[in-house]
C-alpha cells in the first residue's frame, strides 16, 4: 500500500487572491505529487514499506530521501488541510486558551510571522503542541519539520505554511512578508483546533 496525493477539499481558485490557482495547482499536483512518488520509492522495500506517514517522521529521517519526502508529503498533507476560503479569523478554543498563555493572539502572528519570514532559504514555520498541553511556535528548514528528531524544537505541528519560494513566488515574487501577511486570512483555525484535541 502506497502513498497516494490527497484530494484538496476545494478549488485551486478558492484561496485567491492569498494564494493564485495557479501557485496551488502547481504546487499540489507537481511539486506534492513529486514527494509522495519519491517517498513511495525510497521506502519500498525496506522496513519502513506499510509505517504510518507520522511514524516516517519519527523514525525514518536518518535516510536523507525519507527525510526530504517524507517530510514533504507530511507537511503539504497538513498543510492544505490547515487552509480554507475566507479563513476563520481567531483562533478557537483550547488553542485560543494556549496562544493567551503565550502572550496572546497579536504576540503570537508577530512570532509565527517572524519566525516564517527570517527562515534562510527554504522550509516551515510551525505552532506545536507540546506533551503538557502548552503551544509554541518554531520553524524548520527545507521538508524537516517538529516531528522528526533532528528539529531543534519537537512538537506535535498544529499549524504549519509553507516558506519555499515555490508556494508564493508566481505572485508574491520575493515578497515573502506579504504572502505571511495574507496567510492570516486563509487559516482554519478549527482545524487547527481538531488537531490540537487529538
Ligand atoms: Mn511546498
Amino acid at each position: 500500500m502506497s502513498f497516494e496525493l490527497p484530494k484538496l477539499s476545494y478549488a485551486y481558485d478558492a484561496l485567491e487572491p492569498t494564494i493564485d490557482a495557479k501557485t496551488m495547482e502547481i504546487h499540489h499536483l507537481k511539486h506534492h505529487q513529486a514527494y509522495v512518488d519519491n517517498l513511495n520509492n525510497a521506502i519500498a522495500g525496506t522496513e519502513l514499506e506499510g509505517k504510518s506517514l507520522e511514524e516516517i517522521q519519527k523514525t525514518g529521517t536518518d535516510k536523507p530521501a525519507v527525510r526530504n519526502n517524507g517530510g514533504g508529503h507530511y507537511n503539504h498533507s497538513l498543510f492544505w488541510e490547515l487552509l480554507t476560503p475566507g479563513g476563520s479569523k481567531e483562533p478557537v478554543g483550547n488553542v485560543k486558551a494556549e496562544i493567551e498563555k503565550i502572550g496572546g493572539f497579536d504576540k503570537f502572528k508577530e512570532d509565527f510571522s517572524n519566525a516564517a519570514k527570517t527562515r534562510f532559504g527554504s522550509g516551515w514555520a510551525w505552532l506545536v503542541k507540546n506533551s503538557d498541553g502548552s503551544v509554541a511556535v518554531t520553524s524548520t528548514p527545507n521538508q524537516d519539520n517538529p516531528l522528526m528528531p533532528v528539529a531543534d524544537k519537537q512538537g506535535t505541528p498544529i499549524l504549519g505554511l509553507d516558506v519555499w519560494e515555490h508556494a508564493y513566488y508566481l505572485n508574491y515574487q520575493n515578497r515573502r512578508p506579504d504572502y505571511v501577511n495574507a496567510f492570516f486570512d486563509v487559516i482554519n483555525w478549527d482545524k487547527v483546533e481538531e488537531l490540537y484535541n487529538k
